[in-house]
């Protein structure tokens, strides 16, 4: 099925040009869109003379650094506006392993709407993250599974496959969030739809090369929105309205 996997760059200049060639072998059919944030390292320019001699690499430039959640909605519109059957969400810094995308996509034929490479499901995990990013990022899950009665365990995982008309039908571009509460706010529209999602376990790998972008007021936007989302439905089912 025709693919896009959109690919978000801030400063990955280490990894970027080993990324593209791992997409071309894993998905040799792929348009690959990167989304990147006029990155100071060059990673702009790296992507640009990657591209040039594999081909199938469209590499969008934006001003500045807008965040990923702005960088996916971007990336998600194009997609959906050239009517990709499938659209893969990953980061470029190596903890998403591309070898899975042929695993999702397989899930997508087999009737999935959208496919989940989740930590938090029998066989996932994550390998060298700090304590504190592990605790922050299960109890943030937890937490969001609570406070949103949502079934999928893995709500910020940012790789995954989604099917091009279920992508289209929640649109994303109308989404707010600037972080990853980007992904939270995708998951609940497509539960809310009675969506079919798929979570398939990966292990999520610390970045080698290159800086995590993670900061405190990302993380404070996702719990703010997660709990006013909670709120929001609450209040809704008191009045009994859906
Ligand atoms: N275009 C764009 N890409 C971004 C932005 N922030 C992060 N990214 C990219 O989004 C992906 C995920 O960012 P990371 O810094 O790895 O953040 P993370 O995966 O949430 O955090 P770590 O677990 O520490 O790696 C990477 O490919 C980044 O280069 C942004 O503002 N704009
Ligand atoms: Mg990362």
């Amino acid at each position: 099925m025709p693919t896009a996997v959109v690919l978000p760059t801030y400063n990955e200049s280490e990894n970027i040009e080993r990324m593209l060639r791992s997409l071309r072998r894993v998905v040799p059919d792929a348009t690959i869109m990167v989304i990147d944030d006029n990155s100071p390292d060059g990673t702009g320019r790296i992507a640009e003379s990657v591209a040039a001699e594999l081909g199938g690499v469209r590499v969008v430039h934006r001003a500045g650094k807008n965040g990923l959640g702005t960088a996916y909605r971007h990336g998600f519109g194009l997609a959906i506006d050239e009517g990709f059957d499938a659209v893969v969400s990953m980061d470029c810094d190596f903890s998403h392993d591309p070898d899975v995308i042929p695993i999702m996509l397989r899930s997508l034929d087999e009737g999935a709407d959208a496919v989940i490479g989740s930590r938090y499901v029998r066989g996932g995990g994550t390998k060298d993250w700090p304590l504190h990013r592990r605790v922050l990022s299960k109890w943030g899950n937890l937490y969001t599974g609570f406070v949103l009665g949502v079934k999928v365990r893995d709500c910020t995982s940012g790789f995954r496959a989604y099917r091009g008309s279920a992508l289209a039908a929640i649109d994303p571009r109308t989404t707010r969030a600037e972080g990853y509460a980007f992904l939270t706010e995708l998951v609940v529209r497509l539960s809310r739809r009675g969506s079919l999602i798929v979570e398939v376990p990966i292990l999520f790998v610390d970045r080698q090369y290159g800086t995590s972008k993670m900061s405190g007021r990302i993380i404070a936007e996702s719990m703010i929105l997660v709990t006013r989302w909670g709120i929001g439905d609450r209040w809704r089912r008191l009045r009994g309205v859906s």
